[in-house]
């Protein structure tokens, strides 16, 4: 008898050496990443924002779409679109990362999505929020995890889903968590989920489900596929480990300079050189960055700008602006930057390495030529 198991493999890691595979290519085109000199807007364009799509984007019709909330409820409720945009409606700037963001510089490499740092952007979310939803739908006392499914169907590893994630109740109830219909002002791409997705600002890019169609309330902890098996730290394959939920403090340098087309090595003139970058955790805001041009031998603090205006850009789940004067002598040079939070996160100069690459923040290294003049 043929069984999805034909169509997909377990996971793995690369061999020592072993190079990018066409499927890794495959997936690293379907799923691009935001061109690091995107990171000199606020809030990222959407065509420049990163992708991520376990599936194939499903076909979906904003007309005739409906939200179905039931499960532990007191009463189950559908909505169609028109119904939740009559709702109160509320602007966040989240800046999402992928849970995989710099998987492919790990050693050993986990075969997946092949990221280097690039799976980030900050967009402007507005939708209604969740909490009156869920309040209004009355939640059962022995409500424990909210599921959301999206219309997006495939097979990994075996297990043939739907795309689902859940979310613990506390998490759920937060008053910053939208159930969004528009990205930058504009309804959503299909490929970010039109027409609706769950934003949970803070949290990795995994617990954002696209092309949201049904929330139902679990009087357990959901145990399927994208919670209990995918998305955990876990150093072994029989490893239980740990769930991937806020994003790690990381601050990423706008690359200086002009890039060399293939290596992408940056070639910049003698002087001052003002270095910028953005800079974001999903734990506590961030209250250091500090920048290295010796490759990690000595750290000199950068400025923070202020958290920037605009709708929806109060929050702490948007990325920061820093910048540092680099009075740079002709040679070549590593640069990096480190954010730290005020939990007292930081960003590792080792690689935090799992088996699956998640929540890998390691500092990005930025290789420069200083030219001769
Ligand atoms: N339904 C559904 N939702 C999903 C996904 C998916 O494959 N299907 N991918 C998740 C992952 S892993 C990430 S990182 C974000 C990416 O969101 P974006 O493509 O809008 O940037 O969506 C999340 N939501
Ligand atoms: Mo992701």
């Amino acid at each position: 008898m043929t069984t999805v198991n034909e169509v997909s493999g377990p996971s793995r890691l690369a061999q020592p050496g072993e190079g990018f595979s066409a499927e890794e290519v495959q997936l690293a085109a379907r799923n691009h990443g935001l061109p690091l000199e995107a990171l000199r807007y606020d809030v990222t364009p959407v065509g420049l924002h990163y992708l991520l799509t376990h599936y194939d984007i499903p076909e979906t019709e904003p007309g005739t779409h409906t939200l179905t909330i039931d499960g532990r409820v007191d009463h189950a409720v559908v909505f169609d679109l028109a119904e939740l945009r009559r709702r109160p409606c509320a602007t966040q700037r989240v800046t999402m990362e992928c849970a995989g963001n710099g998987r492919a510089l790990l050693e050993p490499r986990p075969v997946s999505q092949p990221w280097l740092v690039e799976a980030v952007g900050t967009a402007e979310w507005t939708g209604t929020p969740l909490a009156p939803l869920l309040r209004d739908a009355g939640l059962s006392p022995e409500a424990v995890d909210v599921l959301f499914t999206g219309a997006d169907h495939g097979v990994e590893r075996g297990v043939e889903q739907d795309y689902q994630r859940s979310l613990p109740v506390p998490e759920a109830l937060r008053e910053d968590v939208l159930l969004a219909y528009e990205m930058n002002g504009a309804p959503l791409l299909p490929q970010h989920g039109s027409p609706l997705r769950l934003v949970v600002p803070g949290w990795y890019g995994m617990a954002h489900v696209k092309w949201l169609h049904r929330i139902e309330v679990l009087d357990h902890a959901f145990d399927g596929y994208q919670n209990a098996v995918a998305y955990r730290v876990r150093q072994h394959p029989d490893d239980p480990g740990v769930p991937v939920t806020r994003i790690e403090p990381r601050a990423l340098v706008q690359p200086p300079g002009f890039p060399d087309f293939m290596s992408r090595t940056r070639a910049v003139r003698p002087g001052t050189v003002p270095l910028t970058g953005r800079a974001w955790s999903g734990h506590a805001p961030v209250t250091v960055v500090e920048v290295t041009v010796d490759a990690g031998l000595s750290w000199e603090p950068a400025t923070l700008d202020p958290a920037p205006d605009g709708p929806g850009a109060g929050t702490e789940w948007a990325w920061r602006r820093w910048r540092y004067d680099w009075v740079a002598a002709p040679g070549r040079y590593t640069l990096s930057a480190r954010a730290t939070d005020a939990s007292g996160r930081t960003q590792p100069v080792e690689q935090p390495w799992n088996r699956g690459g998640f929540a890998n923040n390691l500092v990005q290294r930025v290789e420069v030529v200083v030219l001769a003049g």
